[in-house]
């Protein structure tokens, strides 16, 4: 049995790869194995001998065991060692300049817009996609019968047949955040809701998904002049200019009232923009102060709060600032497109470090 244990230990030492141990294994401890034949003359012996013997053969067999399992696992980790050899990486070495991806315009004006908005105390807000015709319009004073509810505008999601409760839909607009936060957190509140809409248009100027920021305060004291301050500041932080004149035409929205259209005077010189000087109006946003019933449908009491809300088309500002031509290249892919008019991921906007240089 020394002999045997030995032989075994000796070879299992021995073996270079798992195969071998593996012939070891069948050779040793198998069903017809060197070990496993011991056993089978235990039947010959007599009761003296087999005390003996059997315990003996039984540990020579977990001996061997053992010895085989300590022998996989160091050649495993011998194997392991070896290919981390061979695919080791330096993770400091300078990235491949060239061959990296940008940031879409969109992203990017929605990054500057934000840290713009950020920056007079607002919050980004968030929320479904995908809402009920109550939070999409119902909430926000738009009537059944208004047009901007009719199948042409809006994308309806279907319901399974003989399921008669009132369509989702594809929001239209921000609108339905806004609503959703103030049930959520009260008033005061001061946010902006950033986000792809859904309308059912297509053409030169009109894709049937695209982007808005709507911004939304309401406080005791809120008034139109707050408005009117936080609109220029931002018009002026996002042109990146220290002067603009803005005009508010007075307009109707179901949600607002009063309700303004914000142009700003700025010129097409050249065919390029600039804001702040020159004979044009250019209009970019829509704003009011929020109807007291779309705040009491949020579960804001407007005997006590009032405030402004406003919503700009992010698309639109993006091709004001950065004189990108066709609406429709925004949603190509086309890489040499976001090539041209990306930007670094490494240039993060902010307004101490410059929005967009
Ligand atoms: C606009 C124009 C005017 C607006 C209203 C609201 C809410 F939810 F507070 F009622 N959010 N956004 C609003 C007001 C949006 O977009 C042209």
């Amino acid at each position: 049995m020394d002999d045997l244990r030995d032989k075994y230990i000796g070879l299992i030492a021995g073996a270079g790869d798992e195969a071998t141990l593996e012939e070891l294994r069948v050779q040793a401890v198998g069903k017809k194995g060197e070990i496993s034949l011991k056993m089978r003359e235990l039947g010959k012996m007599t009761p003296e001998e087999r005390q003996v013997a059997g315990p003996a053969l039984n540990a020579l067999k977990d001996e061997i065991n053992s010895a085989l399992s300590a022998k996989k696992a160091a050649l495993e980790d011998a194997a392991l060692d070896e290919r981390l050899r061979g695919e080791w990486l330096d993770v400091t070495l300078p990235g491949r300049t060239g061959r990296h991806g940008s940031i879409h315009p969109i992203s990017q004006v929605t990054e500057e817009v934000t840290a713009i908005f950020a920056d007079m105390g607002f919050s980004v807000a968030e929320g479904p996609q995908i809402d009920s015709d109550w939070y999409n319009f119902d909430a926000l004073n738009i009537p059944g019968h208004h047009p901007a509810r009719a199948e042409m505008d809006t994308f309806y999601m279907h319901r399974a047949e003989g399921d008669n409760r009132p369509p989702h839909v594809l929001r239209t607009h921000t609108s339905p955040v806004q609503i959703r936060s103030m049930e959520k957190h009260g008033a005061p509140i001061r946010i902006i809701a950033p986000g792809r809409v859904y309308r059912a248009d297509y053409d030169q100027t009109h894709t049937p998904m695209f982007h808005q920021v709507e911004g939304l305060a309401i406080d005791t004291d809120i008034s139109m002049a707050n408005l009117k301050w936080v609109l220029e500041e931002f018009v002026k932080a996002y042109f990146e200019v220290d002067d603009v004149e803005l005009r508010f035409r007075a307009s109707h929205f179901p949600f607002t009232e009063p309700s303004a259209e914000v142009d700003i005077r700025c010129s097409w010189e050249g065919g390029t923009l600039k804001v702040g000087e020159g004979d044009d109006w250019l209009e970019i946003l829509g704003s009011g102060m929020v109807h007291p019933k779309v705040l009491q449908n949020a579960g804001v009491d407007p005997e006590i709060y009032q405030g402004f809300a406003f919503g700009v088309g992010i698309d639109r500002i993006a091709m004001l600032k950065y004189g990108i031509p066709d609406l429709r290249a925004f949603f190509d892919s086309d890489l040499r497109w976001l090539r041209h008019y990306g930007f670094s991921a490494l240039d993060v906007p902010t307004l101490h470090g410059g929005l967009s240089t």
